[in-house]
C-alpha cells in the first residue's frame, strides 16, 4: 500500500495552497487527489455564463502570489481559473496531484496511527495527516420538485453547466435567485427566446462597482509591488467595515440598504415588478449580491419573474401552485449547495468507528478553530465549519488555516508526535463561545432562511467576527489544547 505523509483532498484554492506551503516546508511526501480533471475546485466547476467573483480580484488571490495583471476589479471565472492553474504550475507541485480520483472512504487506523483512504480508482493510500480541502460549496443541492425527473428537455445545475446545449432562442426556466442565478440570468436574457425566473425569496442586490484596470495601473502593480500590496490592504479594510453591521448592529448596514433600494429603482421601471423583487428581510441576512445587470434583465420583455411556488414539473413545463403552466425547453436549477451537511462527512471514520456525519448528527457540524475535530486525529479541514464569510475573501481564511496546519505539522515533527486531536472540552468551549457571538448577528436575527443555517437554525457555516481575529487565533498551533500520542508509543504499538 502506498504511504504518504500528507494526503490532501481537493485541488481548489485550499488544496493548492496547502500543497504549495507543504512543499515550501520541505514536506514533499504528499499527494493531492482531485475528482475533477484539473486544479480550480469551485472555479473549475462553476463555469456557467456570467460566472464571476463578487470579491475584488486583488484580495481574492493568494497573498504570496499577487497578480498585477488582473484585468477587472472583479474577475470573471476564466481569469480566476487561469490564475490558479498558473500559480500551481509555477510552484512545481503538480507531479504530486492525481486528477479524476476521489476519496471514497477514509478511516483512522488506531494501531498504525494513520489514515487509510480508499480512492475511486480502486487503490488505497495511507497517510499520516489527512487535509481536506474539499470545499464548502461543492455538492450541488438539487430541488426536490414533484415530476422533475420526468422533464423531457435538458435540466442542469448551475455548477454542472451543460455547454453542449444551445440556448439561443429557447424557452428557459431558472429556479433560484441566489448569487449564481443573478449572474446567469442577464446572460440568458441576451440569448434565450424567453426566460422564466422562479423566485422563492428575493435577494438584496447592490451595484457592482466594477471597472477595467488600465495598462498604467498594471505596469505600476508589476514594477512597484508595494503599491499593489497597499491596494490589496485598502480593499481588505474596506471589506472589514461590513463586519460590525453583520455581527453587532444590523442598522449599521443602512448605507448598503439605500444602495440596494436605489439599484432596484434604477434597474426596474415597473412598480409591480419592483415590489416583487424587494426583499422583506434585513440586508446581510443572506449574502449581499452585486450586479448592475440583474434588475435590467428582469425588466426585459423576454423575462418573467414568477413568485408563485412551483407545484410540479411535467414533461415540458413548470406548473405553479396557481395552476399556471409555463412550457419550457431547458431547466436551469441554480439552487445552491449542501453546506451544513457536507457529504464527505459520511465517508470519514474516526476513532471508535464513528463517521464525522455521526459525530455531527446532533450537534451540527463543528470543529476546533474550524479545522480539527475531537475523535479524528490528524484530520485538518480547510474551509471547515464556521470559516465561511459573507463579506470578504475566502482565500484569506484558507491561508490562515493552512498556516495553522503547517505549524501543527512542524510541531508534530519537532516534538515527535505521531497523532494529535483537540481535547473535546476545548472544542466544545470554542463552539459555545462562537455560537454565543452568533446570537446577535444579522444572519441569525435578520428574518431570513439561508444556507448559513442548519436544520436546527444553528449557523454552522460563517465566522462571526473580523477575519483578522480568525487569523490571529490560528497564527500558532496550540499543542496545549490537544491530546497527543508520542511517536515512540506508535512504534511500541506496532512492535
Ligand atoms: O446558491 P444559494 P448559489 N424551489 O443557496 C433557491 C457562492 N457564490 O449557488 O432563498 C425554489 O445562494 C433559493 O431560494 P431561497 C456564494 O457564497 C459566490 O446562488 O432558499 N427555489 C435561492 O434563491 C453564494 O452564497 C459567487 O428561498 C429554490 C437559490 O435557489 C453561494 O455560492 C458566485 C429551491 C439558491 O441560492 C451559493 O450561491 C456564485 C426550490 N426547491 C456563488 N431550492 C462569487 O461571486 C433552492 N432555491 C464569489
Amino acid at each position: 500500500m502506498n504511504h504518504v505523509d500528507h494526503l490532501v483532498i481537493g485541488a481548489g484554492f485550499a488544496g493548492v495552497c496547502a500543497a504549495i506551503k507543504l512543499s515550501e516546508d520541505g514536506e514533499d511526501n504528499f499527494l493531492v487527489i482531485e475528482k475533477d480533471s484539473g486544479v480550480g475546485g469551485t472555479w473549475r466547476a462553476n463555469d456557467y455564463p456570467g460566472a464571476a467573483c463578487d470579491v475584488p480580484s486583488h484580495l481574492y488571490s493568494f497573498s504570496f502570489a499577487p497578480n498585477p495583471d488582473w484585468s477587472m476589479a472583479f474577475s470573471q471565472q476564466p481569469e480566476i481559473q487561469a490564475y490558479i492553474e498558473r500559480v500551481a504550475a509555477e510552484a512545481d507541485i503538480l507531479d504530486r496531484f492525481r486528477f479524476g480520483v476521489a476519496a471514497q472512504h477514509a478511516h483512522w487506523d488506531e494501531e498504525a496511527l494513520h489514515w487509510v483512504v480508499d480512492l475511486s480508482d480502486g487503490t488505497t493510500v495511507t497517510a499520516t495527516t489527512l487535509i481536506s480541502g474539499s470545499g464548502g460549496l461543492s455538492e450541488p443541492k438539487l430541488p426536490d420538485i414533484d415530476g422533475i425527473d420526468t422533464f423531457a428537455g435538458e435540466v442542469f445545475h448551475s455548477a454542472r453547466w451543460n455547454h453542449d446545449v444551445d440556448l439561443g432562442g429557447k424557452r428557459v426556466a431558472v429556479i433560484g435567485t441566489g448569487a449564481s442565478a443573478i449572474q446567469i440570468i442577464p446572460e440568458l436574457q441576451k440569448v434565450a427566446g424567453h426566460v422564466d425566473v422562479y423566485q422563492r425569496t428575493a435577494p438584496w442586490v447592490i451595484p457592482r462597482n466594477d471597472r477595467r484596470y488600465t495598462g498604467l495601473e498594471k505596469f505600476v502593480f508589476r514594477h512597484v509591488p508595494l503599491l499593489q500590496r497597499l491596494s490589496r490592504t485598502a480593499i481588505y479594510w474596506g471589506r472589514e467595515l461590513y463586519v460590525p453591521a453583520f455581527t453587532r448592529n444590523p442598522k449599521l448596514a443602512w448605507p448598503a440598504l439605500q444602495l440596494a433600494k436605489a439599484n432596484i429603482a434604477r434597474g426596474i421601471k415597473d412598480p409591480a415588478l419592483r415590489a416583487k423583487v424587494t426583499p422583506d428581510f434585513a440586508i446581510g441576512c443572506k449574502r449581499i449580491l452585486i450586479s448592475n445587470t440583474y434588475y435590467p434583465a428582469l425588466g426585459s420583455a423576454n423575462v418573467e419573474v414568477v413568485t408563485d411556488p412551483i407545484a410540479k414539473v411535467t414533461g415540458d413545463a413548470v406548473v405553479t401552485a396557481d395552476g399556471v403552466e409555463r412550457p419550457i425547453d431547458v431547466l436551469v436549477v441554480a439552487t445552491g449547495f449542501h453546506t451544513t451537511e457536507q457529504p464527505i462527512a459520511e465517508h470519514i471514520v474516526g476513532r471508535g468507528g464513528a463517521t464525522l456525519a455521526d459525530t455531527w448528527r446532533t450537534s451540527g457540524q463543528c470543529a476546533y478553530k474550524g479545522t480539527t475535530v475531537a475523535g479524528f486525529p490528524n484530520l485538518f479541514q480547510i474551509v471547515g465549519p464556521n470559516t465561511g464569510l459573507g463579506h470578504s475573501s475566502m482565500v484569506f481564511m484558507i491561508e490562515s488555516q493552512v498556516a495553522y496546519v503547517r505549524d501543527a505539522i512542524r510541531t508534530m515533527r519537532r516534538r515527535g508526535y505521531a497523532a494529535i486531536e483537540p481535547h473535546r472540552d476545548v472544542q466544545v468551549a470554542w463552539n459555545e463561545d462562537l455560537q454565543e457571538k452568533m446570537g446577535p448577528t444579522v444572519w441569525n436575527t435578520g428574518g431570513c432562511a439561508s444556507w448559513y443555517l442548519d436544520e436546527h437554525g444553528r449557523n454552522t457555516t460563517l465566522w462571526p467576527g473580523a477575519t483578522f481575529t480568525f487569523r490571529r487565533l490560528l497564527s500558532r498551533f496550540d499543542p496545549e489544547n490537544y491530546a497527543v500520542v508520542p511517536a515512540h508509543e506508535k512504534e511500541e504499538a506496532i512492535a
